[in-house]
């Protein structure tokens, strides 16, 4: 991974054409060797959320836990303005926050969309995996089963996030980000092996600021924001998740994997893919990560001008990197 930060652009492409041929080899799927635990997370605040995700793992979690408690940690940021407490809300003022979190073993996820007022939502993705046959709750639903979990609700406004929304609001010439999302979007979406083979995808957000109440965007889709299959690898994204949920970017990344890709190339495939199929998409926000069940990790954006900072934990290391811009 860490060479992927050296290659240059002709040469990336390259590995990206190889992608073709690799798909058509009829791979046989290999056991996975062990590659110890690895996590990998979307942005700045994504390097605390790996360090708690490895210290809940090496004290006897399970994965899950790891990644769910991992992503905790900038839920409970006042300071993350994207993720849980302290959120920008939607257009009326209200935070809304979606999360997904998808087990590779048992192929299964568990998700909250448009959830209010509880600051942990991946922690009631967990809840819906864990103790229901559903896979996604959505807006009062979710609240509802949350508080039947024991949740305890409370605003999810800061000082800070109401005074940016008060500011907003009072602007006659505000843009209106659901129809031009030009900022704020950090997500954190959270990969990670366990070393033998095991992998899990989590992903939580609260979502494009000044949304429409109700808008759900790739985050809690499963296949969108999240995608975890043991045999292949997992997948996450960032960004524009009006755009993301129209490719299925997680499903797609993990497909690609099992074709034969390695986790850098799936990501720049989709990500050309989409502009591939319109031009217009590569001056759009996209950002993918992907680990296989080996522990090979990748992650690209779509454009420089929003250049994805991914955190890896590896081997007891935890390092902040960048990832590459296709355009
Ligand atoms: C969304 N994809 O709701 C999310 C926002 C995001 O990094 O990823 N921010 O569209």
């Amino acid at each position: 991974m860490r060479e992927m930060d050296h290659v240059d652009r002709r040469d990336f492409m390259k590995s990206v054409a190889g992608v073709a041929a690799l798909a058509a080899a009829d791979r046989e799927l290999v056991a996975a060797p062990e590659s110890g635990p690895i996590f990998l997370s979307t942005w700045v605040h994504g390097k605390p959320a790996n360090d708690r995700a490895a210290e809940v793992f090496e004290a006897g979690g399970s994965l899950l836990d790891g990644v769910e408690r991992g992503i905790n940690v900038p839920e409970n940021d006042p300071n993350v303005t994207s993720v849980g407490y302290g959120g920008l809300p939607n257009e009326e003022g209200e935070v809304e926050l979606d999360a997904a979190i998808m087990d590779g073993t048992r192929h299964r996820a568990g998700a909250v969309a448009s959830l209010r007022k509880i600051k942990n939502p991946i922690s009631v993705a967990r809840l819906v995996l864990e103790k229901t046959k559903h896979t996604t709750l959505a807006g009062e639903g979710a609240f509802q089963f949350a508080i039947r979990m024991g949740f305890h609700p409370q605003t999810l406004l800061t000082p800070e996030s109401l005074k940016k929304w008060m500011d907003w609001k009072a602007n006659p010439k505000r843009e209106m980000y659901w129809i031009n999302p030009t900022e704020n979007h950090d997500t954190i979406g959270m990969v990670a092996t366990d070393g033998h083979g095991h992998v899990v995808s989590g992903c939580s957000t609260s979502g494009l600021a000044w949304k429409i109440p109700g808008r759900v965007g790739d985050s809690p889709l499963v296949g969108c924001g999240v995608y975890a299959d043991d045999n292949v690898g997992a997948a996450s994204a960032t960004g524009d998740g009006d755009l993301m949920t129209n490719y299925c970017t997680s499903v797609s990344i993990v497909h690609s994997m099992a074709r034969g890709a390695s986790p850098q190339d799936a990501c720049a495939e989709l990500l050309e893919h989409m502009v591939k199929t319109e031009p217009s998409n590569k001056a759009r926000d996209a950002c993918v990560i992907a680990i296989n069940n080996r522990g090979d990790v990748g992650a690209a954006s779509m454009r420089a001008g929003y250049r994805l900072k991914y955190a890896l934990w590896r081997g007891g290391k935890s390092e902040l990197l960048e990832a590459v811009a296709l355009y």
